[in-house]
């Protein structure tokens, strides 16, 4: 952070002000941690916060403490857009493009005349925010939160609730702290918050163990529809529609499959196609390990994006087409 925009946030948050705090649509584990995170902070130099979430957030991370403050907007527009009219400070977090929040909300966001800190870590931010707080070489938003907060020489307001919230965007994020961006820094950052009280292996269970038996079912699905390309160093999945029914799908019950071809030696590359059939889309997730770019494939082949080991992305012919296409794909690329 430069010292004008350092003088500029200490002097946004010099008083009192009433505040939102914004995650990106379908909030995950960095998004609602790292706005619940700063939430807890701003909350304690007497600022009136909300997080206000684009859409309802899964399970797995409704026990990070504060989600019960968090209001949905897509469930309560009105109040949500009134609140948001009256605020006189912004953050958005973990996204950098409006149309992240839906498309109604990021109208309703860009009519706002308050002004906008965005801190995040994906690349090519948009030029909306007064303070844009962004780097690519920070593995979570959570991450570059508590250096944002350090800088600010706020980080004696990390309490165990803000840690507990900080330390479980960066272990989602990091893929438990195996992912490439995950740095000495990182790790420092990690420490401070064991230091501060997050009970680390409450953090974990709580998010590794709480699958329901249909979930691992359908888990049991996506590993016997599994493919294996070893010529293009690539594993991929796929689940239909009438899959997902027949194992009651909840929403993130698919999370974290496609990794599982990752984990196959000689393999760097791996994707899952999910066939949804009311948005009429394959959903598509990338994940790759060392240097193969998911963010440029996505973007490039897929109407994707995210970063160089985690994308995601999105086809609209059928799922069996959208698998023959990826594989001649990769076959043109001569990935390997
Ligand atoms: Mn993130």
């Amino acid at each position: 952070m430069q010292t004008n925009e350092k003088e500029l946030v200490q002097n946004l948050l010099s008083t009192p002000k009433k505040i939102a705090i914004i995650p990106h649509r379908n909030p995950d584990g960095d998004a609602l941690g790292s706005t619940l995170g700063l939430y807890h902070v701003l909350k304690q130099l007497n600022h009136e916060v909300k997080v206000i979430s684009p859409n309802d957030f899964p399970d797995f991370i409704a026990w990070l403490p504060g989600s019960e403050t968090v209001e949905i907007f897509e469930k309560n527009k009105e109040k949500t857009t009134q609140f948001l009219e009256s605020c006189e400070l912004i953050f958005t977090l973990d996204f950098n493009a409006l149309h992240r929040t839906g498309d109604l909300m990021a109208e309703t966001l860009s009519k706002l005349s308050a002004p906008f800190i965005m801190i995040d870590h994906h690349q090519m931010p948009d030029d909306y925010a007064l303070v844009t707080i962004s780097d690519v070489n920070f593995g979570s938003t959570c991450e570059l939160l508590y250096n944002f907060l350090s800088n600010l020489e706020l980080n004696h307001l990390i309490n165990k609730d803000a840690a507990t919230c900080i330390y479980t965007g960066i272990v989602t994020d990091s893929g438990s702290f195996k992912f490439k961006k995950t740095t000495g820094n990182t790790h420092r950052v990690v420490a401070d918050l064991i230091d501060l009280g997050v009970d680390n292996p409450m953090v974990h269970a709580e998010l590794f163990s709480t699958n329901s038996y249909s979930r691992l079912q359908l888990l049991g699905r996506a590993l016997e529809n599994l493919k294996v390309l070893p010529e293009h160093k690539t594993a991929y999945t796929t689940l239909t529609q009438k899959e997902l029914y027949e194992f009651n799908f909840q929403k993130g019950d698919s999370e974290g499959i496609v990794n599982y071809g990752l984990s196959i030696k000689g393999i760097d590359f791996a994707a899952i196609f999910i066939e949804n059939k009311d948005e009429g889309i394959i959903k598509i997730s990338f994940r790759s390990e060392g240097n193969f770019d998911v963010n440029e494939f996505a973007r490039k082949h897929f109407n994707g994006g995210g970063h160089i080991n985690a994308a995601g992305g999105k086809s609209l012919v059928s799922l069996s087409e959208t698998v023959n296409q990826f594989v001649s794909i990769l076959a043109e690329e001569n990935k390997q």
